[in-house]
Parts: structure tokens; C-alpha cells; sequence
């Protein structure tokens, strides 16, 4: 069914209908493409704002990329008809729209490719789709392959979706001297200072042949005729009618026909992407085809993924996760960070925790974006909702709801920075604040954003969630100014905590007191208002009541609080147990643990839009795994590994193929949720939102890094303290740190207490490894107790 390629570079599913939604994606600096094992396609591209050259065939919302996407028989997509010219059989890979049960299949999820392989009794299709470094196109090769023991006769059709491009006007027709179909359009708008805003836009959708077409349709209903998708009565002709569109749907089809040899196969490369011009088409062309650049685009393309590369390589007795963190993770977490989920101003929680996982991959960028972030921070130490990142960019969507939580992320996230980087250098940067007026360090921007948390608390000394804090639905606990959160407070005390920490090792022991103090202050607050008895409350309304405790029906526990209340140190040894037993009796489920539970199944007009979503989806108790991935991180900070490792596997689909199906996804990206609601609604539990924009990456990369393998950087060097479940052996890592390369192999031996650390057999007493040098490679010889 599933399988990675033994290189593990690659996954391999074999059925088109065991795993319907099953989607790899592939993303450059401009744009994004999610596809999926039957050949429907999301696709967006940046200008400066998300814009689609592939659309849905009537108008659409425009929106952030959305959880459970359906899927529908016009939904855009990629496909290849071909029709037997002795028998008018007729099938298309990869399988929709024509949906022929192939006789062969496989889908292929690479790291920089995604490939189908169709076949059908004994004509096959491969496709293979690819990316530019930089621009917005499509690279692909079509390869028709004859197996059978006689020559074939065959007409196949690439046929790729335009969609409803815009009310105000749209076309589509064939140029012969482009040998491309160019579909224009003009997008939409009323007011005319957007005229000279548009004017520069994309909005013509191509499609290129490298081989030219015997014939093509750029007309979408001209080419279904009566038979619709399923069965085009264009492909039934002989010849497609070589037609345009007129302020009419249009569609990229052409025809080839050609004669394969028993064995033979012919391949056939093409370009689908989006231009302003036909003379921006036409160098497309030039560069591409006639100059033979697509082999040159794909290398260069396969060469920009490769520089996603982890810091760690790991083998352990459990190989799904190998894979996982070894060939996909980095490339999520790079994703996020090169591409800022495709948005221009990308919530400012959500860029530092991106940016906090380039930590791991290209420092550099997640140095440059703590600086970005600082410099649009009020004077008054509070951080806006989004950071903008374009010049003609604004604030848009839930960015224009005011949450109470940015500032946390700053230490947070910074905090990893430094520990793989060392470059305490990066606080005495000078940057303005928001307006320009005024510029401090990086050192004082953060401590005023410590204050602000400090100040925007109520006389109990718990911190106010207006419209929202990390949970972004949580919108109407707080709109009247009283509302605070139970997780924020907690958060506060863990980044006044870290603070303090960055502050003693930045040489600046006073402050670290001060805000030392403060922390423990706010733990103490914490226990004193959100305390419920066996596990803390979510928060307490504007109109003072309690929520996310005992007595409610619905949200009576919520996973965040539990989780943060860990790594703030409010909870003492015993509150951990409470709250520990109460999450996994009531939140933990087959796949993962639950963000709250029992789920809101109606409004709750003193919590807001997130008990309105559908039960066990998103926030509303789903597996959300960026809270799971707070909650793991949690448990490795107090030692509690074996609760830690069993939540962090339930996040990889499988082993077990009964997993897998009801996932429903290839374990090539964390999806930022599973189906919750599993003690309610088990049949659609685990079900993955297949959306791979999430901030659950770089926390579960910190959980191995900082918890699981304990190989964590800091001011002294790298320190190892592994955490492996009892279950393991042993493992071994390859981790590099700061130029240097640790070759670690972790051994449980008898008669040892503690863990024992040696460098090319050179012993290091307290298992921080001080010195080494940068392109040096070190054996690190890790011996642990056995197994309790
Ligand atoms: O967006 C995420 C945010 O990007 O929701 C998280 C939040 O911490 C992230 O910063 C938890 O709320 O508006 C909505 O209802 C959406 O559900 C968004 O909150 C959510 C979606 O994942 C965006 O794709």
C-alpha cells in the first residue's frame, strides 16, 4: 500500500482509491502546489498577494489555505487522456476524471518531484510534475509507455484546468509560434486606483509543448461536449476541433497521436504556469525549450530543496520515524520558513516559530526575520498581530483581530536560535520601533515586550486575551476587556523564565533576577486563579467564570494550559501527575491527544467562534498537533519520556495499515490536524486536515532535539542527555552543530546509573561537549542505564 523508496528520499502508494486524498506538495519562493494521488491540484502563487492561474470552474472565495479540502469532478487538476485508436477505449491517468480501475498504480511523493505511474491493460502513463527555483511554472514530463506485444496506435491528451479565471473577462486560444494555449484574463476589481495595482498581474494561464500538437481545445465545455468529464466527446472525435474561448471557460488540451513499438515509449515534456505577457511566454520558451533549459530548471530546483537539509539523521529501532525526521520534516520546516506560508504579512506567532525552525537549517534567515519582527513592535513593547512583509502588504484576515500573545514568542523562539548559533551578538542589534521615532537593541526590545505582558494583566496579575491569544477562534472571552487567558498567563511565566535565563547568560544577572521573580510571581497566580483541582483551567471570562474545568459539560479540559503549566514550572510534581492522568484520560486517542475535550457541539457566547466549529475539527478539540507538539515538548522539559515518545509516534500515520487508511495520508508532512472528537464521533476520528501549513514542525524538531536525544546547543557547547523511550536499545545520531559533526551512538549497559559520555573515547564528565571545531567530524560514545 505505502512504502518510502529504500533511499527514503521518496514515498510509494499503490492504489488511487485507498488513500483518495492522499497529496504531496511542492513549493519555490513564489509559489505553492499541493497534489494529490488522483491529479487534482491546488496551486498558488505570490503577486505580491496568493493569486491561482489553475482556478475552480466558478467563482471562488479567496481565503488562507483551509483544512479538509474536497474534492469534485471540475476541481482543478492535471490528467492525461488516452485513447486506444484501434478499440476508442479510453482512459486517463492518473485516474480521475475517466476513473478506469488501473492495473497499475503508483503515486510517488518526492522531496522536489511527485510522479504517477498509470497503467491500463497494456498502454501506461507516467507523469512526472517538478518545480523552477524561482518561478511560477509547472515542469512536466508526460512518457507513454507500449507493453504490449504489438504496435499501438494512441492518442493522448494532456489536459490541464484553467477554470472560471474572472467575471470581467476571459479567453483561451492556441499560439501556433508559442506552440503554447495562452488563456487570458483580467482580474476582477471596481475601484480604479486597482487598475494601476492589476495592471502588472499574472493573468494569463499557459500551457507550453515542447513537441508540437496535432490538434488542441482551449474551450472547456467544447471539449466535454455532451459526454462530460468522464467521457469528453472531444476525445471520442477524432481530432480536437482546435477551438477557442470567448468570454467563455477556457481549458489547456492537446492532442498527440502517435505509433509505439511493442515496448517502446516516447516522452513529452510541457510548461503550465502563469505569465503577464506573451512576451514573458515567449523567453519562457526560448530559455526552456529551445535553449534546453527545463533539464538545467529541474537540477537547479533539485539543488535549492537539497539546501533544506536538518541538522539530524537518526536510525532508531522505530523506521517510520527515521523516515520522517530524516527526509520530510526539514523540508516542512523549510517550507515554512522560505515561503512564510505564502502570505505577505504572516501572523507574527507563526513567523517566529517558522523562523525559529530555520534555526536548525539556515540560521541566517531566522536571524534576519528575529530582526524583521522586532522592527515593527510598538514602543510600548507590544508586537502587531502580522508582520508585514511587502511593501504594498497590509494586515489582513484574523491579522485584523487583535490577539494579546506575540510578544511571548520573541525569548521563545529565540531561545533557538542562540542555542544552535551561540550569537548572543544578534541582542545588541539596533532596530526601530514601529514608526521609526525611536531604536533600541534587540536586548531592550524583547525586555519591553516582557514588561508589556507584565502590564496588560488584571489586579489578579492574569494576562487579558481580547480577541484571541494563541488560540485564534478564542475570540469572545475577553472582547470586553476582562476576559484573561489561562494559557497566556502560563506562557508569560515560561518566556519571562527563559528571558531571564537569555538575560544571565547576555551578562545581565540583574535583570535575569528581576525577571526570575516576576515568573515565579505569575506561577504563583496561576495556581492561585486557573488551579482546578487535577488539572487548569483555559481562563475566565468577562463575566468572571471559570472555563476549561470540571463542572463544564463541553471544554472541560483543554490540552495548552497542561502543557505550558509544565515548561512555565507552575505545576509541582504532583500537580504534574494530576494533570498528566487527567489529558491522557481524557484527551489522549489512538491518534495523538486531543486539543480539548469533550468538544463544543454550540455557541458559547463567552468563548467565541471556536466552540462553532464542527466538532473534533481544528481548534474544536482535533488532534491539533502544534498544541500536541507543546504539550510533548512539556513533558520531555520534566523528564516524563515515555508519555513524550508515545504522543510524538501517534503523530506519524501507520505502522499499521488500519492507521493509515483512517489517516488517510502518506506520512510525508505533519498535517496540523487529526479528527478529534474520538470518544464521539470515532468513525471520521484520525482523519488528517491533509493542510501542511502548521507550527507544529519546528516543535516536534525541538522535542528530538532538546528532549528525545537530548543533544541540545548552548553557551558551554552541546549537551547530551538522551531521554529514549525504555522500549529502545539504543540509537544513533548524526547531528551536526556549528560546523561540526557529532557521530553519537546511544547504548543502554548495565551497572550504570547515568548517562556516560565520551568523545573519540575521551571521557566529558557532565556530557557537555565543550570544544570542537567547525568541519570537524567527532565519534560521541553515549552509554544509559537499561531498561527499567
Ligand atoms: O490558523 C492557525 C494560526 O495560523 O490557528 C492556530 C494559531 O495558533 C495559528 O497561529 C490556532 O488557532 O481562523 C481560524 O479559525 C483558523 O482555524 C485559523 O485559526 C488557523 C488555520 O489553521 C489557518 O489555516
Amino acid at each position: 500500500m505505502i512504502q518510502p523508496t529504500d533511499d527514503g528520499e521518496s514515498y510509494e502508494l499503490d492504489s488511487p482509491t485507498s488513500l483518495p486524498k492522499a497529496s504531496g506538495f511542492l513549493w519555490n519562493e513564489r509559489m505553492m502546489i499541493q497534489a494529490n494521488c488522483r491529479g487534482y491540484v491546488v496551486a498558488q502563487f505570490m503577486q505580491p498577494e496568493p493569486a491561482k492561474y489553475s482556478h475552480a470552474p466558478n467563482l471562488e472565495a479567496k481565503s488562507f489555505m483551509q483544512p479538509e479540502q474536497g474534492y469534485y469532478a471540475h476541481h482543478p487538476g492535471r490528467f492525461v487522456y488516452v485513447k486506444d485508436e484501434a478499440t476508442g477505449q479510453v482512459f486517463s491517468a492518473p485516474y480521475e476524471p475517466v476513473r478506469v480501475v488501473p492495473h497499475q498504480f503508483s503515486f510517488t511523493v518526492g522531496q522536489d518531484r511527485i510522479r504517477w505511474k498509470t497503467q491500463s491493460r497494456d498502454v501506461a502513463v507516467e507523469m512526472g510534475l517538478t518545480l523552477s527555483k524561482d518561478e511560477v511554472l509547472e515542469l512536466w514530463r508526460v512518457k507513454i509507455q507500449n507493453h504490449s506485444r504489438s504496435r499501438k496506435k494512441i492518442s493522448f491528451y494532456p489536459y490541464f484546468t484553467v477554470g472560471y479565471m474572472s467575471w470581467m473577462n476571459q479567453s483561451g486560444e492556441y499560439h501556433p509560434e508559442l506552440q503554447s494555449i495562452v488563456c487570458s484574463s483580467v482580474t476582477p476589481y471596481q475601484k480604479y486606483p486597482d487598475y494601476f495595482k492589476n495592471r502588472d498581474f499574472k493573468d494569463k494561464t499557459f500551457l507550453m509543448a515542447e513537441q508540437e500538437p496535432l490538434s488542441w481545445e482551449a474551450n472547456q465545455e467544447a471539449f466535454e461536449g455532451e459526454g462530460g468529464i468522464g467521457s469528453p466527446t472531444a476525445v471520442h472525435d477524432d481530432l480536437l476541433s482546435q477551438g477557442d474561448a470567448k468570454y467563455e471557460t477556457p481549458v489547456c488540451v492537446m492532442q498527440y497521436r502517435i505509433e509505439l513499438e511493442p515496448g517502446e515509449e516516447k516522452e513529452y515534456r510541457f510548461l503550465f504556469g502563469a505569465a503577464q505577457s506573451e512576451q514573458e511566454i515567449a523567453s519562457v520558451r526560448q530559455r526552456y525549450f529551445l535553449q534546453d533549459g527545463f533539464s538545467r530548471a529541474e537540477a537547479d530546483y533539485r539543488a535549492s530543496i537539497a539546501e533544506g537539509r536538518g541538522c539530524l539523521s537518526i536510525q532508531t529501532p522505530d523506521a517510520a520515524l527515521d523516515n520522517l525526521v530524516n527526509h520530510w520534516l526539514p523540508r516542512q520546516m523549510f517550507y515554512h520558513g522560505k515561503t512564510n506560508r505564502l502570505s505577505t504579512d504572516p501572523q507574527t506567532r507563526n513567523y517566529l516559530q517558522d523562523n525559529m525552525g530555520m534555526s536548525y537549517i539556515q540560521p541566517s534567515v531566522a536571524r534576519n526575520a528575529f530582526l524583521v519582527a522586532a522592527g515593527q513592535q510598538r514602543p510600548t513593547g507590544e508586537m502587531p498581530d502580522g508582520i508585514i512583509l511587502h511593501p504594498e502588504a497590509e494586515l489582513k484576515y484574523i491579522n485584523q483581530v487583535p490577539h494579546t500573545d506575540h510578544c511571548v514568542w520573541l525569548p521563545v523562539c529565540l531561545q533557538t536560535y542562540l542555542d544552535e548559533t551561540d550569537d548572543y551578538g544578534i541582542l545588541d542589534e539596533i532596530v526601530p520601533f514601529a514608526g521609526g521615532e525611536e531604536s533600541a537593541s534587540l536586548f531592550e526590545h524583547i525586555g519591553r515586550a516582557m514588561e508589556w505582558l507584565i502590564q496588560n494583566r488584571d489586579h489578579r496579575g492574569l494576562n487579558y486575551i481580547n480577541q484571541g491569544d494563541w488560540c485564534d477562534p478564542m475570540n469572545m472571552v475577553g472582547y470586553q476587556g476582562k476576559g484573561v487567558s489561562g494559557w497566556l498567563t502560563t506562557a508569560t511565566a515560561y518566556a519571562l523564565r527563559i528571558w531571564a535565563d537569555l538575560c544571565e547568560k547576555g551578562h545581565r544577572p540583574d535583570l535575569a533576577s528581576e525577571f526570575r521573580a516576576q515568573a515565579q510571581k505569575t506561577n504563583a497566580a496561576v495556581n492561585q486563579y486557573f488551579w482546578d483541582g487535577d488539572w487548569y483551567a483555559r481562563g475566565i471570562t468577562d463575566d468572571n467564570v471559570v472555563f476549561g474545568v470540571r463542572a463544564d459539560q463541553e471544554g472541560r479540559i483543554f490540552l495548552n494550559p497542561q502543557g505550558w503549566a509544565l515548561l512555565s514550572g507552575a505545576a509541582d510534581p504532583d500537580q504534574r501527575k494530576k494533570l498528566i492522568a487527567a489529558v491522557t484520560d481524557q484527551l489522549e486517542t489512538p491518534y495523538g491527544v486531543e486539543k480539548l475535550g469533550p468538544p463544543y457541539t454550540k455557541m458559547r457566547e463567552d468563548v467565541g467562534r471556536v466552540t462553532q466549529k464542527y466538532p473534533g475539527s481544528a481548534e474544536n478539540g482535533a488532534v491539533y498537533n502544534h498544541a500536541a507538539a507543546f504539550y510533548i515538548y512539556g513533558l520531555y522539559a520534566v523528564g516524563e519520556k515515555e508519555d513524550a515518545y508515545r504522543l510524538l509516534r501517534k503523530m506519524v500515520p501507520g505502522p499499521d495499515r488500519a492507521d493509515v487508511l483512517q489517516r488517510g495520508q502518506l506520512p510525508v508532512f505533519l498535517p496540523n490536524y487529526y479528527r478529534g472528537a474520538y470518544r464521539q464521533a470515532p468513525r471520521t476520528a484520525g482523519r488528517s486536515s491533509q493542510l501542511f501549513n502548521t507550527g507544529t514542525v519546528p516543535w516536534v524538531y525541538r522535542c528530538l532535539i532538546d528532549g528525545l536525544f537530548g543533544i541540545r546547543g548552548g553557551r558551554e557547547g552541546l549537551t547530551v542527555a538522551p531521554q529514549l523511550p525504555e522500549a529502545w536499545p539504543g540509537a544513533s545520531v548524526r547531528r551536526t552543530f556549528r560546523g561540526a559533526v557529532f557521530d553519537i551512538v546511544i547504548q543502554r549497559v548495565p551497572g550504570i546509573e547515568g548517562t556516560v559520555v565520551s568523545v573519540d573515547g575521551q571521557p566529558v564528565e557532565d556530557g557537555v561537549i565543550r570544544t570542537f571545531e567547525a568541519g570537524r567530524e567527532y565519534r560521541v560514545s553515549v552509554k544509559i542505564p537499561l531498561a527499567r
